[in-house]
């Protein structure tokens, strides 16, 4: 069996996404996800010119080989533009290899170990008590774990929060709005929102509180610490993980579970967080982390040091991504959770899914491979615009991490 073409469907049904295509001699096709948020152009402009002709007459079947062939065969090799592009070459032939012996992706790497996947939802609102009216309506749609972000009182925007009442896209449309941040708020008011939570929901909710990157070891240590009395399922993002190292502060002073790499790409991301088991939950997604070859094997380093994925989902994530997701998690045996932020219906125009949400658990359809679709006519109805996501400043004006 051979690849005879390749090509890149970029689209825009409420947001962008980027669909990778590899066709095969025997009228098979395969498809990935190559999605990298406001950076799409970049992804398609490396595939379409580095990689698609590289992947012209190769065997798909050959897996390992072709993941190694553009992960060590590049000298210029890791980063999120090109391990996106691996990501999405390497989710697209684990679809052809589950389509030719005609049986689901699960069932190519360890068959199902659960019946149904575990999510977690976003729930955020402009101050405390909005939070907890959206919180409730989340849990009477049977979500059994919430997300929880809130505007803070004296920062005018914040991460996870819509402006407008609406649900909330990562990215806005044009170019980059800056937004302004303020930790000492923003430290001040998280644990009066959470104690408020447990008051109005109690203790059988699982709670999630993603951090954005935004403290430093210290004071993410003393977040944590305070957060202990709220048992959160994991606090998201407490620091950002270029420093590996930064993590153990936090270790050494609390009991708060810790999920971490959504901006990750490779293992070596993670190598320090595994060994002294500084971190709980991988949040590395297969769209960005190279697909589903590279994530078992960091699956399978993790499981060693008694860390679960936990896998990024948010609405910039496609649902050809979403589904491999759910093969994965019901395979792997160290599954934690999945973030579930459902798309707007408009992408269900383009994309024809194979998954389905019902009380508070995500299950798949047995289609061979990874079961997705996309409609090209439909996807050509809805051309790309450029979307970015914030840029963050602290109040005096210094840039900061978003
Ligand atoms: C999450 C994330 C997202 C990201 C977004 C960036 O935990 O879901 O932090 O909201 O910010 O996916 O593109
Ligand atoms: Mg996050």
């Amino acid at each position: 069996m051979k690849i005879t073409n390749a090509k890149v469907i970029v689209c825009s049904p409420g947001r962008n996404f980027v669909t990778l295509k590899i066709f095969t001699d025997q009228g098979i096709f395969g498809l990935g996800d190559a999605t990298l948020n406001g950076m799409e152009k970049s992804v398609v402009a490396y595939l379409e010119n580095y990689c698609i002709p590289a992947l012209i007459g190769r065997d798909p079947g050959n897996t390992e080989d072709i993941w190694n062939y553009f992960y060590r065969g590049v000298y210029w090799r890791r980063g999120a533009v090109s391990m996106t592009a691996v990501s999405a070459i390497d989710m697209a032939l684990w679809d052809i290899k589950g389509k030719v012996l005609n049986t689901p992706l699960y069932n190519l790497i360890g068959g199902k170990s659960r019946k149904k996947v575990l999510v977690y939802c976003h729930a955020n609102g402009k101050d405390l008590d909005d939070t907890i009216e959206k919180i409730g309506k989340e849990i009477e749609t049977g979500f059994k774990a919430v997300r929880v972000q809130s505007g803070v009182p004296g920062i005018s925007h914040t991460y996870g929060v819509a402006r407008d009442n609406k649900f909330y896209e990562p990215a806005h449309k044009g170019l980059a709005q800056e937004e302004y941040w303020d930790t000492s708020k923003y430290l001040n008011f998280v644990p009066t929102l959470f104690s408020r939570v447990r008051e109005n929901y109690g203790d059988d909710i699982h709670l999630l509180h993603d951090v954005h990157h935004r403290c430093t070891p210290n004071e993410a240590a003393r977040l944590a610490k305070e957060l202990e009395p709220y048992h959160l399922f994991w606090l998201e993002d407490p620091v950002s993980g270029e420093l590996q190292e930064g993590l153990r502060l936090i270790r050494q002073h609390s009991t708060t579970p810790i999920a971490i790499g959504e901006v990750f790409n490779s293992i070596y991301d993670y190598s320090t967080l595994f060994t002294e088991q500084l971190i709980d939950y991988i949040r590395m997604p297969l769209v960005h982390g190279g697909g589903i070859t590279h994530m078992l094997k960091v699956a399978a380093m993790g499981s060693v040091y008694h860390i679960n994925t936990g896998f990024h989902g948010a609405t910039d994530l496609s649902p050809v991504n979403l589904a491999a997701s759910i093969h994965f998690n019901l395979a792997v045996n160290n599954f934690g959770i999945q973030e579930y932020m459902p798309h707007q219906s408009i992408v269900n125009e383009v994309f024809k899914t194979n998954y389905s949400f019902n009380d508070g658990y995500l299950t798949i359809d047995d289609s061979p491979g990874i079961g997705v679709d996309i409609d090209e006519k439909k996807a050509g109805l809805y051309p790309y615009s450029v979307a970015r996501l914030p840029v963050n400043r602290k109040t005096d004006g210094t840039l900061f991490n978003w």
